[in-house]
């Protein structure tokens, strides 16, 4: 399935706002944080495979058993009424709170390449402005709060922060089999694709632009070269690069670099978050 907007869920505002700030106080799990430039990415598990909160790194719940509500969700009723209010508990997996600090970024990377089996990933903004901005492929676009998402989050995606609030979605993972109707308690439609009321039009990039970033080349070393990336994926939210302006652009950089070790991170690092990784994260 691709990603499209599934349905609307209005948010109880006030109650919402009262389990967020219990969420500033909780102790949250950093993984992923390798995900971001700027950071970190914090995550609080609110129903997992055999219900621990554990520590985050979706693999380590494998072969745990039933899913269930995990200790900290009882932090966040509004989080948990929200849940049962709209969905079926039958087939999910994860349900989590993922907040992106601002000014961070997410670096374009594909999910799920180290799982067993792949999942039905649903996001639901809780926290979000139109600051904040997704991308897939080349399109950016906005999800707005309360809107339910289908994510393929097979396909290449990355995600700005440009807010001075922390963003906060909801992710909702559920098995393989799951079909819509297994997953739905509300009403739901299949508009098939990203909707243009959402997405973002920008201006084509210029030369000039894009030679400053290639030019960034003579600089690249073991040091900076994540400063450079989080410079090129702010670049494409700005303006439109091309399809795979981010990860071609960091490979040309690495190309034409003559700090080899740092061209080979880059060669590493691209690897990692688009090809494969291994299943331990
Ligand atoms: C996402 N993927 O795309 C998640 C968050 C990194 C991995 C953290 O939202
Ligand atoms: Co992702």
């Amino acid at each position: 399935v691709k990603t499209q907007r599934i349905a609307e869920i209005r948010l109880v505002v006030d109650e919402l706002a009262s389990d967020l700030k219990r969420l500033q106080e909780m102790r949250l799990s950093t993984a992923y944080s390798n995900y971001i430039c700027g950071g970190p990415w914090l995550s609080c598990m609110v129903w997992a495979l055999g219900g621990e909160t554990g520590d985050g790194v979706l693999t380590h719940y494998e072969g745990r058993g039933s899913a269930n509500w995990t200790r900290q969700s009882e932090q966040l009723p509004a989080v948990r009424a929200l849940i049962e209010a709209s969905f079926s508990t039958q087939k999910l997996k994860f349900a989590r709170l993922g907040m992106l600090q601002p000014g961070s970024v997410i670096i374009p990377h594909r999910d799920l390449l180290e799982l067993d089996a792949p999942l039905h990933r649903l996001h639901i903004p809780l926290q979000t402005d139109e600051n904040c901005m997704f991308t897939e492929r080349n399109i950016v676009y906005r999800m707005r709060p309360g809107e339910v998402w289908f994510l393929d989050a097979s396909d290449v995606h990355s995600v700005a922060c440009f807010s001075t609030r922390n963003r906060v979605h909801l992710i909702l993972d559920f098995g393989e089999d799951a079909t819509a109707e297994d997953i739905f308690a509300i009403k739901y439609t299949l508009p098939g694709d990203i909707s243009q009321d959402c997405v973002l039009r920008r201006q084509p990039m210029t030369q000039a632009e894009r030679q400053s970033l290639l030019g960034l080349s003579s600089v690249l070393n073991e040091r900076n070269w994540r400063t450079v990336l989080d410079l090129v994926i702010r670049q494409h939210f700005r303006c439109d690069g091309g399809n795979g302006f981010v990860w071609e652009t960091m490979l040309e950089i690495a190309a034409n670099a003559s700090d080899r070790a740092a061209a080979a991170i880059v060669h590493e690092m691209h690897h990692y978050y688009l090809m494969e990784r291994s299943g331990s994260e």
